[in-house]
C-alpha cells in the first residue's frame, strides 16, 4: 500500500470543545503520523479559497461562516492509505449518519459543525497540504 499524505482540519466546534488531543489519538492509534501542524484563525478569504470547489453550493456561506467562527487546528497526516484511512476515521459528513466510533459520531453536533475536515482524494490532498504548509514546514518521518 502506498504511503500518502492527507490534509486534516480540526474544525472550530471541536477546538472549542477541547478535544484536539482526543482526535489526534484517533489518527495516531490508526497509524497516521502528524507530520505538520498549526493552529490558526482562518480569514474569510482563506476559508473561501480552501472550499472554493463548493462556492456555488447553497451551504457555502454557512460553511465559510462556520470555518471562521473560531480557531482551527490544521495538520498533515502521513501513512499507508492516509487519505481513505482518515475519511474512514472521520465518518459520514452528517454525524447522524456516521458509523459508531467515528470522530464525527463521537464529537460532532450537526452537518455544519462536524468536527473535522479530511481531503477526499490523493490529488486534492496534495493541493490542500500545499494550501496551508510550505515544504519546509513538513517533517516526513
Ligand atoms: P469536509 O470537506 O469538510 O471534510 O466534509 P465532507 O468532505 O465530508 O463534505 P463536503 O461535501 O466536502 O462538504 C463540505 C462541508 O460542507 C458542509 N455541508 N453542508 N447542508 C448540506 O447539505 C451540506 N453539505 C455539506 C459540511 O459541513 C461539510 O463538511
Ligand atoms: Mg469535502
Amino acid at each position: 500500500m502506498a504511503i500518502e499524505r492527507t490534509l486534516s482540519i480540526v474544525k472550530p466546534d471541536a477546538v472549542a470543545k477541547n478535544v484536539i488531543g482526543k482526535i489526534y489519538d484517533r489518527f495516531e492509534s490508526a497509524g497516521l503520523k502528524v507530520v505538520a501542524a498549526k493552529m490558526k484563525q482562518l480569514s474569510r478569504a482563506e476559508a473561501e479559497g480552501f472550499y472554493a470547489v463548493h462556492k456555488e453550493r447553497p451551504f457555502f456561506k454557512d460553511l465559510v461562516d462556520f470555518m471562521v467562527s473560531g480557531p482551527v487546528m490544521i495538520q498533515a497526516l502521513e501513512g499507508e492509505n492516509a487519505v481513505l484511512k482518515n475519511r474512514e476515521l472521520m465518518g459520514a459528513t452528517d454525524p447522524k449518519k456516521a458509523d459508531a466510533g467515528t470522530i464525527r459520531a463521537d464529537f460532532a453536533e450537526s452537518i455544519d459543525a462536524n468536527a473535522v475536515h479530511g481531503s477526499d482524494s490523493v490529488e486534492n490532498a496534495a493541493i490542500e497540504v500545499a494550501y496551508f504548509f510550505a515544504a519546509s514546514e513538513i517533517s516526513s518521518r
